[in-house]
């Protein structure tokens, strides 16, 4: 499954970013705790390479918080700082403030010197769809002045607002890269709902994500869905696939299985797992 669009407003978004850009003192990347290397725009990582920049791990109450760790300490090796963020929840957005203060500590420093009083600290949120960019600015700004909801391309333009922690942000539409070369990134971006539903085959990517359990999540997977040893050993992925479709009672009716297997993930149903693994990545 290779995934290949470029629908024209996902390019003025890039380019609207790339503008933006000089207008601001740092770039807040979102990505999904889930996925911290597949959520990670490659275009946008090129657009904002010269600027300061810190990674926000979302959705971090979905994701397996031991490999959350393991990802922070990653990213803190390659220079940038990230925090981890549950927006949903509000917890951990006070450490953003800290964090951005602390990045900016010699900007900061100039103005105090200089008598500035009322210096504004801008920042741009970007990232992928659906990755909860525009609830992180409003629980930052303290009220529900972004549009959200639970699939990707909500926000469709860029907009300023101003928070009561003495920084302006900018929210932007998710943008998605124009060709997912690797079919492994199509089936995460999918699972995490980054991708509109009717773009990818629901059979694939709960193949791929059972797949992935029985290898990594293994208890998980057996104590949800109350599987048999002889479920799983000497048997394929699709056949598994097959034998919970039984289970839920949809008989042959594969596709309906497949949604409800996807749905039951990202309603933690099978618990927090986390698709990227920080060593295993890299390797490929
Ligand atoms: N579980 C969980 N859900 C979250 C979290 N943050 C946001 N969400 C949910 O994720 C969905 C997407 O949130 P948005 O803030 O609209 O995402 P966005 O990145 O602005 O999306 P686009 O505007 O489409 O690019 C919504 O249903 C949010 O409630 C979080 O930390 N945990
Ligand atoms: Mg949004």
């Amino acid at each position: 499954m290779v995934l290949q669009w470029y629908p024209g407003h996902m390019n003025k978004a890039k380019n609207q970013v790339q503008d933006r850009l000089k207008l601001v003192d740092i770039v807040l990347e979102i990505v999904d705790a889930r996925l911290p290397f597949s959520s990670r725009n490659p275009v946008l990582e090129q657009i904002i390479d010269q600027k300061k920049h810190i990674i926000i791990l979302n959705k971090s109450d979905l994701a397996d918080p031991k490999v959350t760790a393991d990802w922070k300490l990653n990213f803190e090796q390659e220079g940038t700082k990230s925090i981890e963020l549950d927006a949903k929840h509000n917890k951990g957005l006070g450490k953003i403030k800290t964090l951005i203060r602390s990045e900016l500590s010699e900007k900061i420093e100039r103005y105090e010197r200089n008598g500035v009083k009322n210096y504004q600290i801008k920042a741009m949120c970007i990232g992928i769809p659906n990755v909860g960019k525009s609830t992180i600015l409003n629980r930052l700004v303290g009220k529900n002045v972004a549009v959200t909801g639970n699939k990707p391309g909500v926000t469709k333009n860029q907009n300023w607002l101003k928070t009561n922690i003495g920084i302006d942000l900018l929210d932007t539409p998710g943008i998605l890269w124009p060709k997912i070369d690797d079919p492994k990134v199509g089936m995460k971006l999918a699972l995490s709902g980054a991708i509109k539903d009717k773009i990818y085959e629901p059979d694939d990517v709960a193949i791929y994500a059972l797949n992935f359990m029985e290898t990594h999540y293994m208890d998980q997977l057996q104590e949800t869905y109350k599987l048999d040893k002889s479920d799983i050993f000497n048997h394929t992925t699709p056949e598994l696939l097959m034998t919970l479709s039984q289970k839920f009672g949809y008989n042959d009716d594969y596709d309906r299985a497949a949604r409800r297997i996807i749905d039951d993930i990202r309603k933690l149903k099978l618990g927090r797992v986390t698709f990227d693994v920080p060593g295993e990545f890299y390797e490929e």
